[in-house]
């Protein structure tokens, strides 16, 4: 759980907030995954947008209270937590008795687990991402950015010095010098095909990733597998079990609502695809699935 502690925290404003606020955005993977996680519970809560377009979350404001400059974050009486998967658990417990339990009958450290290897997908999910479903779209920052990124905040997560930023700071620089090369993009997609791989033989013939029940572990996947295939990642020619799993998860109006598309975002996507089929350069060419 990364509640952080009040050295860590330079907003101070947030500490006097009552009740559950998200800071999020709607378009951001990590964000639904709460959101989703918010409905299918019947949580209220207040909404925060802080605009990761524009660079919000560089802002002096938003590191005074997230030293790692991410969303989502939730303050929930005045106590601020970060990272989604460890809110996710934190309301779970939190919430136990509203809504369906999403803990696995098989266990918490076995769900943490879990979650914690999707967590360490994030920034190949993000590799993937950028490559294939915002094509010609240049993900650097700009100028300067990073800079002020680099010296804002209290940097520090639990009181102790957080390397975080320097993760965050290596792939927007590796980004801006490379690009996403082939080989790095081809790397990222064949984690996530051996993690669908052990997902698939893990849902067998049950509706859900931990068996009977929806748990966080399947909102969480959801989320990638979403974007995945967005990206063109082809989740029905190799996982067919995880396509049905994800086709009956969108079904559900607790979860479509947060992935729906606008129009206009499908067609620059579409066109994109195509423009990759004509280069040869889709996710299944570079990843040579
Ligand atoms: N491990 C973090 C990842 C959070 C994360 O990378 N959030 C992205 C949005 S999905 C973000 O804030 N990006 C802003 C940026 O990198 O400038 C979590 O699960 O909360």
């Amino acid at each position: 759980m990364v509640q952080l502690i009040d050295s860590d925290i330079q907003t101070r404003e947030v500490l006097d907030w009552k009740g559950l606020h998200l800071l999020h955005h709607p378009a951001a993977a990590c964000s639904k995954k709460l959101r989703i996680f918010l409905n299918v519970k019947g949580i209220d809560w207040e909404s925060h947008i802080v605009d990761i377009k524009t660079g919000a979350n560089y802002d002096e404001w938003f590191l005074g209270i997230n030293p790692r400059g991410l969303i989502p974050v939730l303050v929930d009486d005045g106590a601020v937590h970060i990272e989604s998967n460890d809110i996710l658990m934190y309301l779970e417990n939190k919430f136990s008795g509203s809504g369906p339990s999403l803990l696995s009958a098989g266990g918490v450290s076995e769900m943490e687990d879990l979650l914690n290897h999707e967590n360490s997908l994030h920034m190949d999910l993000r590799t993937l991402v950028f490559r294939f479903y915002f094509p010609g779209k240049s993900p650097s920052k700009p100028e300067g950015a990073l800079e002020k990124y680099r010296d804002t905040g209290s940097g520090t997560v639990g009181g102790v010095k957080d390397q975080e930023k320097s993760v965050q700071i290596k792939f927007w620089e590796t980004v801006k010098n490379d690009g996403i090369p082939d080989e790095t993009a081809r790397k990222s997609a064949l984690k996530f095909r051996a993690a669908f791989d052990e997902l698939e033989a893990r849902l067998g013939d049950n509706p859900y990733l931990l068996g009977d029940e929806l748990s966080i572990l399947d909102i969480a996947w959801f989320i990638y597998a979403d974007r995945l295939i967005l990206a063109g990642y082809p989740i029905a020619k190799l996982h067919p079990r995880i396509d049905q799993w994800f086709k009956k998860l969108s079904g559900r109006p607790d979860f479509s609502k947060e992935v729906v598309m606008p129009e206009e975002m499908m067609g620059m996507i579409s066109t994109a695809r195509s423009e990759q089929e004509k280069a040869g350069k889709t996710l299944s060419l570079v990843a040579g699935f």
